[in-house]
């Protein structure tokens, strides 16, 4: 995710962040490189003109440059116009009580309207325990609504259709009615595209939102077509009023432009951030928090969520428990492998920490060790995984064979883990501070 646009902006400030003094010059200098990173990254010239004006009247006034750590202050300055610029505090869905919150999804075909409608529905069901119906009205394309009941379905929600026999105006209308009497907490209504914003299109949206009565409307955006997902939003926002963004396939090697530009050119806040083609590639759209990563100042508060989401309070204490006691087996740490991979790829969880985003570069977490690990922790009995001391030579040809490795894999896991053991036997003796203390707990 804006990968290249955060190499730039971390080299245009490098020199700047490690320097003791500053002149006005090297701030002219460094503003000058963040502008070229900017415009490269496809953000909107009058935006980037704009930007770099601010943040360069902030930086050489209030005493910025005499401070004890100028390069600080004006990364600082940097991340919190940033922040601004991609819509500050960042704003919440408009959840209607009593329900149903009716969510309408607008933009262009092939933007990842019906993606979103999968996706938006699982995060709806599972941060906030809501009964979410979807309801199928792009009914030009034969196989959008099979692809809407696929995604539908996946994501927990029901699905409302009629196929595409009828006016997509009465199927908006009958899926109210339905999500009212079937008392759902939240409908999601997915709409057609064009391949431009036209009136046909606009006059539907329109008769769809008249009859539906919409708590929101959602624009979702392309971020892989840089400025024209800008000039989409803002075509958009010029004849129809929506009020949010989804800004869609924010991997792949989106550049940034429309993360960067949306908000300052349509007024309109970004809720969500799509990142991929699976249904959990999905978050809130945090303004400080991307600000944050894309200065590879790390997005910890992310990374906490995340990790918390997957690890209750007492799991935490169990396991510390464990390791004080020397009670901490091959099973624990099968469990605690499984627990880190459901967060998502490694490689994804580590480029959020601070620091380490630029540094991984093109390094890849090996999946498939770990895939290997786990086949062997599998292949041991009972016995053995709470007392790997007994695995000798013959048991460890069984569990090579049974998990498809060698035993000199099973003998490096063996090893590994016993080195691993004693460190945390140092860590829960009080050398280093206490898993309570870095989970959080006291
Ligand atoms: N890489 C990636 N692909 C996405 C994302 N969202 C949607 N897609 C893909 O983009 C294509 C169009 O998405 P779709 O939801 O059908 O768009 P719609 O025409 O607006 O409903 C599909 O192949 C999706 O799998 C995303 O966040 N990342
Ligand atoms: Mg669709």
């Amino acid at each position: 995710m804006f990968d290249a646009l955060s190499d730039r902006l971390q080299a245009a400030l490098g020199d700047v962040r490690s320097r003791g003094k500053l002149t006005e010059d090297d701030v002219n200098k460094a503003m000058r490189q963040v502008r070229l990173a900017l415009l490269e990254a496809d953000v909107n010239f009058k935006v980037v003109k704009q930007f770099t004006a601010t943040v360069k009247e902030r930086a050489l006034g209030q005493d910025v440059l005499e401070s004890l750590n100028p390069g600080q202050q004006v990364v600082k300055i940097v991340s919190e116009e940033l922040t601004q610029l991609m819509g500050g505090a960042g704003r919440d869905l408009a959840l209607a009580k009593p329900g149903p919150t009716v969510i309408l999804m607008a933009g262009l075909q092939g933007s990842g309207k019906t993606t979103a409608c999968g996706k938006l529905a699982r995060h709806l069901r599972e941060e906030h325990g809501m009964d979410v119906a979807v309801a199928a009205c792009d009914v030009y394309r034969p196989a959008a609504v099979d692809q809407l009941i696929k995604v539908g379905a996946q994501a927990g929600a029901h699905v409302y259709e009629q196929g595409t026999g009828r006016d997509p105006v009465d199927i908006a209308e009958w899926a109210l009615d339905r999500a009212k009497h079937d008392r759902r907490d939240a409908l999601i209504v997915d709409t057609s595209g064009r391949l431009h914003v036209d009136e046909e299109l606009m006059e539907e949206l329109a008769e769809i939102k008249k009859r539906t009565r919409p708590h929101d409307v959602l624009l979702v955006v392309d971020a892989m077509t840089g400025q024209d997902a800008v000039n989409v939003a803002e075509q958009f926002a010029e004849v129809a009023n929506f009020d949010g963004v989804i800004l869609s396939k924010l991997d792949g090697d989106a550049r940034g432009g429309a993360a960067l530009s949306v908000k300052a050119v349509t007024g309109k806040p970004i809720l969500y951030a799509s990142t991929g083609e699976k249904l959990g590639d999905f978050e809130r759209f945090h303004p400080d928090r991307m600000a944050q990563r894309i200065l590879g100042m790390g997005d910890v508060m992310t990374l906490v969520e995340k990790a918390e989401r997957q690890m209750d309070e007492r799991q935490a204490q169990d396991l510390e428990r464990k390791i004080r006691k020397e009670q901490f087996t091959l099973d624990d740490f099968l469990e605690q492998m499984k627990q880190v991979r459901r967060m998502g790829p490694i490689g994804n969880l580590l480029r959020m920490m601070p620091g380490v985003g630029q540094q991984l570069g093109n390094l890849n977490v090996d999946e498939k060790e770990l895939d290997r690990l786990e086949a062997i922790i599998l292949s041991m009995t009972p016995a053995e995984r709470a007392n790997p001391k007994i695995i000798d030579g013959s048991r460890r040809r069984r569990i090579a064979r049974g998990s498809g490795t060698n035993v000199q894999a099973v003998s490096q896991l063996v090893k590994q883990f016993a080195q691993m053991k004693k460190l945390m036997k140092q860590v829960a003796g009080g050398k280093m501070p206490s898993l309570q203390q870095l989970t959080g707990g006291r």
